[in-house]
């Protein structure tokens, strides 16, 4: 019963935060989710209200309904929101590993890999943000470099998370047991996709990137 009523309630607010981002209004926004704020945690107005929302606008984008310099705006919107909601994020069971992560080369969709971050971090994994657009070999530099256990890219395109079958083939001719960990939108269209690509695991939003890691390094989650 709680269930149902808390979805409702991000529902409608993802669905009035998704009205605010398409009037660009920068304040109306930040009232919506100082409200969302009352009822939900931080973490469910980040993964159920605000990253839905903006997600919808893509597809929004997509049919064409909106112009890209709307998806822009409303991009930066979320962005403003996003800084404000990551310092809100609850403290986990500290897990004792390391992570390298950034967006595969050509990518420069940076809001996810920063909210995976703040969720890492938040559970103890010491992260460190090799940035947008990174080259495969760096990945797999960076992370013996820095001893890391694990290597997180994010691909928000197609045609980029292509690239990642180049770090799992380094991976292997270099016989790292590194686990590489993917995520962003065209592994939510094919599930399959991490797979073909080479990598341990995909991972749909922030939260379950703190479960794959216990999955991964400890053999549950
Ligand atoms: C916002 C946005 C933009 C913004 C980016 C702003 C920024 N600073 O990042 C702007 C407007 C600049 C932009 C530009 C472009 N975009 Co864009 N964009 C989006 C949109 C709408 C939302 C992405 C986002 O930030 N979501 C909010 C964050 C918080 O959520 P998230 O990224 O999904 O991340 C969560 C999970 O996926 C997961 N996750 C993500 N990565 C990882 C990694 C790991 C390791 C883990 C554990 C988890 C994880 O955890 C996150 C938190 O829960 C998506 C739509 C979509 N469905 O993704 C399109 C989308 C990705 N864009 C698209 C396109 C085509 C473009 C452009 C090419 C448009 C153009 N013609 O210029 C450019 C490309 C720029 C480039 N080279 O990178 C397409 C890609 C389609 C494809 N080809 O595959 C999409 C899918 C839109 C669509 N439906 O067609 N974009």
């Amino acid at each position: 019963m709680t269930i149902a009523v808390l979805k409702m309630n991000a529902e409608s607010y993802r669905e009035d935060f998704l009205n605010s981002l398409l009037g660009a209004e920068y304040y109306g926004a930040k009232k919506i989710l100082r409200s969302a704020l009352k009822e939900l945690s931080a973490e469910d107005v980040l993964l159920k209200v605000v990253t839905p929302a903006l997600n919808l606008l893509g597809e929004k984008w997509a049919e064409k309904e909106i112009a890209l310099t709307q998806l822009y705006v409303a991009s930066r919107i979320t962005e403003d929101a996003i800084s404000k909601l990551l310092p809100l994020i609850r403290e986990y069971p500290p897990l004792k590993y390391k992570a390298v992560i950034g967006t595969i080369s050509g990518d420069y969709h940076a809001l996810g890999k920063d909210v995976v971050i703040r969720f890492l971090r938040a559970a103890g994994v010491e992260v460190k943000d090799l940035g947008v657009s990174v080259e495969p070999e760096v990945f797999v530099e960076k992370a013996v470099e820095e001893k890391a256990d694990l290597i997180f890219v994010s691909a928000l395109m197609l045609h980029t998370a292509l690239r990642i079958a180049d770090i799992a083939k380094i991976l292997r001719r270099k016989k790292l047991s590194v686990k590489l960990v993917v995520g962003g939108a065209p592994f939510n269209f094919d599930k399959n996709l991490h797979k073909k690509l080479g990598a341990h695991a995909m991972v749909r939003n922030a939260l379950d990137g703190i479960n794959i890691v216990k999955k991964l390094m400890e053999g549950n989650g």
